[in-house]
């Protein structure tokens, strides 16, 4: 249970300068990270980050040997607060606040860690670099890094991870789901250019990736990257890019310069979407041709994303979508512990964690959630302050106990569904739009109750007695 406290208020002051990369990431938060010295083939990646639940990397990459890996950096609230470097508690608030705040904008500076190797035109080889597949079922590895493009308008960096499957040595067919890349590309278009500078930039510090899943009204006003320093409180440098006309993070591992082809699409295989499923299928993908690739020189980090099961790939895309609708509920009046899309929620329910003032205000918190402009609210639970929001059989036992079916869910029928939701309605010549329903379940602890029937009963000394100490 996280501390009560009022909403906009919190601490937002970092303990210190963050660090400006991820191998210091890495080393300042060696207490929480896993690494794993023995030889791995890079097969073996993906399961084997999917069953930690903490940072994780891989020393020694049998098939790559002048490379590391890492994953799993913000799957937990407890992680989630070290790339803010609050305490935890505080995150949620601490990154709704910033969210709020200026963008700081970015410092340009001559050259950079990741400038160390520089491998151009032939020399920059997709096949060089520790892709790995994610799936039993995928034909191709998958790249998953942060990537920039810069809106040609505006000049704001738009950043999001949308994922490229590399189809060979210097291309890839590139998911560009997202809804600000896909403006973007009309606009280079409407500027008659076939084609768009892209970067592809892995092993970056935790915030950065946090920030360039932000969806929402900003491309007027700022580009993700411009708010990377807000949010860390700290500036953004980068560095000029060898072949295409883009600044990259001059901290980051490793960068891919390329081009996205804006003329045509290809027929690519599914993508494994946040809810685990392959969906949507027989997508129609730009290509995406690599002209270099820089990096460090001492064996750099690949920043894997494993896409299953239950990994950051549920979290990191809703950590800033978290931060909105905490201001959003803020905004009621309500006090707010927590927002959570939680790893095991299929990236497609919430729970809110509030305090109960009076009737009506949880089903027009819910309904804020339900309504948000992504498709990641198909059912949200509200929960009181005691369901422990990090434990799924804390929180279903909640729905199980106070819940009165009659009166405490909803249904609002014939909303948009998310493209990776099996359940929903697929819309005749509209793939992969669907249509669902959306449900809102409070099971708060309610004033119509008596509260004294809502204590329970646990062990004498319980918390205080740990089997672990009677085991051998
Ligand atoms: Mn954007």
């Amino acid at each position: 249970m996280t501390a009560k406290r009022g909403c906009g208020a919190a601490g937002t002051e970092s303990k210190g300068g963050l660090d400006k990369d991820l191998r210091g990431f890495l080393k300042t938060n060696s207490d929480i990270v896993t690494v794993i010295a023995k030889p791995v083939s890079i097969d073996d990646v993906g399961a084997l980050s999917a069953q930690s639940e903490n940072p994780i990397l891989f020393e020694n990459i049998k098939e790559y040997p002048d490379f590391r890996m890492c994953d799993i950096l913000v799957k937990h609230r407890r992680h989630q607060c070290r790339a803010l470097g609050v305490k935890e508690a505080d995150y949620l608030a601490t990154l709704a606040k910033r969210l709020r705040m200026p963008p700081r904008g970015l410092s340009t500076v001559k050259t950079g860690p990741v400038k160390e190797i520089k491998l151009l035109g032939d020399q920059a080889d997709l096949g060089k670099l520790p892709i790995p597949f994610h799936t039993d079922i995928e034909k191709y590895p998958y790249i998953t890094a942060m990537n920039i493009v810069k809106d040609p308008e505006t000049g704001f960096y738009n950043s999001s991870h949308a994922g490229t499957n590399p189809v060979g040595p210097r291309r890839g067919l590139a998911s560009f789901i997202t809804p600000h890349t896909q403006i973007i590309m009309r606009k280079y278009l409407a500027q008659g250019k076939d084609q768009m500078p892209i970067a592809l930039c892995f092993g970056l510090h935790p915030a950065y990736e946090i920030m360039a899943n932000y969806s929402g009204l900003h491309m007027d006003l700022w580009g993700e990257m411009e708010m990377v320093g807000t949010i860390m409180d700290m500036d953004i440098e980068m560095v000029a890019c060898e072949t295409v006309d883009l600044t990259v993070p001059a901290h980051a591992e490793i960068i891919v310069e390329g081009t996205v082809n804006l003329k045509d699409l290809f027929d690519a295989r599914e993508i494994i979407a946040p809810t685990m499923y392959a969906l949507p299928k027989n997508q129609r993908l730009p290509e995406l041709h690599v002209s270099a690739i820089t990096m460090r020189a001492d064996r750099p980090i690949y920043r894997n994303h494993q896409v299953v099961p239950n990994t950051d790939h549920q979290v990191l895309p809703r950590l800033c979508h978290e931060a909105v609708l905490y201001n959003r509920l803020c905004e009621m009046g309500l006090t707010v512990h927590d927002v959570r899309f939680p790893t095991w929620g299929a990236a497609l329910s919430c729970i809110i964690q509030i305090e109960y003032p009076r009737q009506g205000f949880v089903n027009d918190a819910l309904m804020q959630c339900m309504g948000a402009p992504w498709l990641n609210t198909k059912m949200v639970v509200a929960v009181s302050p005691d369901t422990n929001i990090d434990d799924p059989g804390d929180v279903y036992f909640a729905m199980a106990t106070r819940v009165d079916p009659d009166r405490d869910i909803f249904v609002v029928p014939n909303t948009r569904a998310n493209f990776g939701d099996p359940s929903g309605l697929p819309l005749d010549d509209l793939y992969p739009h669907r249509t669902t329903g959306k449900i809102g379940i409070d099971a708060t602890v309610k004033p119509r109750h008596n509260l004294a029937d809502f204590e329970r009963a646990w062990p004498k000394n319980w918390g205080k007695v740990h089997l672990s100490d009677y085991l051998d």
